[in-house]
């Protein structure tokens, strides 16, 4: 079972990683340089059943990338609340109101202009997606913005027309935009490579926590991979998740002692109920998933 790989990182992390002091100032174990492969034929997905996932939850966040949305808006709007906290802890800081999370998230909903100045988290994952800024001379020493490019399309549209190529990459590292992310990207280059009529993916995720970000990043790098694979006639091969620095926070020992005493159960699988038109028309009803009995949910914070 795949899962064994996650518990066995997760044990090796909290045995033997290199204790240190992130940035949240909560501390970390670390290790660097870390995979974890996984089979996605027969629509076998890497979904942690040794905790309750919501795999909607990740769907929808993943749904919400694809659309070039980089505003928590759409969702807050659909009771997503997993980069609440980010634009949370900026208004807390910059006005000093003392907000709860829910009255936060409430008002994003409801007051568009007041989504408008604090739902945004910059040019973050979607936009780098599909609206990659460029820039053209105008001749005159000066640069106009030239047209954004979609580098998911492109992507299934390089697959399709040169299936055999090393270069079908898609990247949210743009380095001239990174100080104007709320949180430059984690899962930041994931790369498709074809083999035979089987469609791999190489996910390279620069940070890691563990416990609450890998099983959403494990969900997504699969789902990506089962919706281009749809898209560009290839059935699903493997997903190649590789880690830089991959660590535990420190305040999840709970968690780490209670998901290290259980064993991983079932095979989930994820059927695609039709092929939509493009990429960018899958909708949350589209997905459904089969063989997923998870274990208890584990709750633990999270380091902002
Ligand atoms: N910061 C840190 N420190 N860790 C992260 O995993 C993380 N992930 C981000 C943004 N910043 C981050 C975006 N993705 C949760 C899961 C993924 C995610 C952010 C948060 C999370 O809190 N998961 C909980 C609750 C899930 C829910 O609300 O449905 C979990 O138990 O999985
Ligand atoms: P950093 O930018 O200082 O590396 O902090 C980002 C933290 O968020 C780090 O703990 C990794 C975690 N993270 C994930 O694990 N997966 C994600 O998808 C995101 C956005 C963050």
């Amino acid at each position: 079972h795949w899962e064994w790989q996650y518990l066995d990182l997760m044990r090796r992390i909290w045995d033997h990683g290199d204790e240190r002091v992130d940035r949240t100032g909560i501390g970390t174990r670390s290790i660097f340089g870390t995979q974890i492969r996984c089979d996605l034929g027969g629509g076998v997905m890497p979904l942690v059943t040794t905790k309750r996932v919501y795999w909607k939850t990740a769907t929808r966040e993943f749904l919400w990338f694809l659309s070039g949305d980089t505003n928590i808006r759409a969702l807050c709007a659909q009771g997503v609340e997993i980069w609440t906290d980010w634009p949370l802890d900026r208004y807390r800081r910059e006005t000093g109101d003392d907000i709860s999370r829910e009255g936060f998230s409430q008002r994003i909903v409801a007051d568009a202009a007041f989504a408008e100045a604090w739902g945004d988290l910059g040019p973050v994952y979607g936009k780098q997606w599909v609206d990659w800024a460029t820039y053209v001379p105008t001749g005159d020493g000066l640069f106009a913005k030239g047209p954004g490019v979609n580098q998911v399309e492109q992507v299934v549209e390089s697959l399709r027309a040169n299936p055999g190529s090393r270069r079908h990459i898609v990247e949210g590292w743009n380095v001239a935009e990174l100080d104007r992310m709320a949180l430059p990207p984690c899962h930041k280059t994931y790369q498709f490579h074809v083999a035979g009529n089987k469609l791999n993916c190489l996910l390279y995720q620069r940070s890691c926590d563990l416990a609450l970000g890998l099983p959403f990043n494990l969900w997504g790098g699969a789902l990506f991979t089962r919706m281009v694979a749809q898209q560009a006639g290839f059935e699903p091969g493997e997903l190649v998740w590789m880690g830089g620095d991959t660590h535990l926070y420190l305040n999840h020992a709970d968690l780490v002692e209670t998901q290290l005493s259980r064993h991983p159960s079932g095979t989930p699988r994820l059927e695609i109920a039709r092929r939509p038109a493009s990429i960018f028309d899958y909708a949350i009803e589209d997905f459904e998933v089969s063989g997923y009995v998870p274990q208890g949910a584990l709750k633990a914070p999270v380091a902002v």
